[in-house]
């Protein structure tokens, strides 16, 4: 059985469906702090209220379920984090480190995602390495480089199945983002369909990586399921789908909806966060060692994006 923490959030809600479509509804533990929050995660398969940094109520989870895959995504992302340090801190790495000694004595493997977020600006930017320097400027890049090490640490000393992607932005309908950096690349396409005009927070030329969910998804999947022989990686692979502007988006977006028009009020903090991560990423080596290979690229995720989402918003 599979246990999901965070799982009302951005990737925990498309996740747990697609898990418990791929495996059973009966063999995935939907997992999330508040109740309430996400009535799909809570009502449609096994749920339990759990806050990870309760490493005792995580364990007797694990145990009451049989678990033996966690997917750890419970975290307070950039933007939030800048704002509460200790909160972030707390989240992210006491979540992790609860779920890690959980599985080191229950032998089950443990996915958590990393970050571009564990790049700074002393890194490479562009076709960033894989394996390269690691000296983020922000607290949730510092916890995503700790987790990374942790994870590392947990399978080199004590044999736990640690494995881990880094993220670029995630650009979903189904759930909104929690307060990161790259939240515009969601909002401009609400924004886009509700009042055909958008206020970007990021300058023009702010190039980030991206990725549209399923792609995200399955690269969950497919890195939890590939041959543990074959990985020379494990936390965490550079996975990428495309890199943008808010200039690209914007145009991509006009070749559906002419008249939407876009304009710029920056926001120092989100800025200099961007600025401080990988313009691209090299991912050769997530390819090379489980087969990575995304589907999405701007054009096509914009009209997916657009027609999902004008579903959405007429219901
Ligand atoms: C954030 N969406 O903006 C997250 C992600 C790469 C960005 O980690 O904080």
């Amino acid at each position: 059985r599979i246990l999901i923490t965070g799982a009302s959030g951005q990737i925990g809600t498309e996740l747990t469906e697609l898990l418990r479509n791929t495996y059973g509804v009966d063999n995935v533990v939907a997992s999330s702090r508040g109740h309430g929050k996400n009535k799909t995660v809570e009502e449609n398969g096994i749920y339990e209220a759990l806050d990870v940094t309760d490493g005792k109520h995580l364990g007797e989870i694990v145990n009451k379920y049989k678990i033996d895959t966690i997917m750890n995504l419970a975290a307070v992302l950039s933007a939030v984090g800048e704002k509460n340090p200790q909160l972030l801190w707390d989240v992210n790495m006491n979540g992790l480190y609860n779920c890690l000694e959980v599985a080191r004595e229950t032998g089950a493997m443990v996915f958590t995602p990393s970050s571009i977020a564990a790049f700074g600006p002393s890194t490479p930017k562009d076709l960033t390495p894989q394996d390269t320097l690691q000296r983020p400027s922000t607290i949730y890049g510092v916890s995503k480089v700790s987790g990374e090490l942790l994870c590392d640490y947990y399978f080199n000393k004590f044999g736990v199945d640690t494995r881990g992607v880094r993220f670029p932005g995630l650009i979903s309908y189904a759930a909104l983002p929690g307060g990161g950096t790259t939240d515009y690349a969601v909002h401009i396409y609400y924004d886009a369909l509700k009042s055909g005009k958008f206020t970007c927070n990021l300058s023009a030329d702010t190039y980030m990586d991206m990725m549209y969910m399923p792609d995200a998804l399955d690269s969950i999947v497919q890195l939890c399921e590939a041959d543990p022989s074959k990985l020379i990686h494990r936390n965490a692979f550079n996975i990428t789908a495309m890199s943008f502007c808010p200039e690209d988006i914007k145009n991509e977006i006009k070749k559906h909806i002419p008249e939407f028009e876009m304009d710029y009020d920056v926001d120092s903090v989100k800025q200099t966060i961007a600025n401080s991560w990988p313009n691209s990423l090299d991912d050769s080596a997530a390819r090379e060692e489980w087969g990575w290979n995304p589907k999405y690229n701007l054009e096509n995720m914009t009209a997916d994006m657009l027609a999902k989402l004008k579903m959405k918003l007429a219901l």
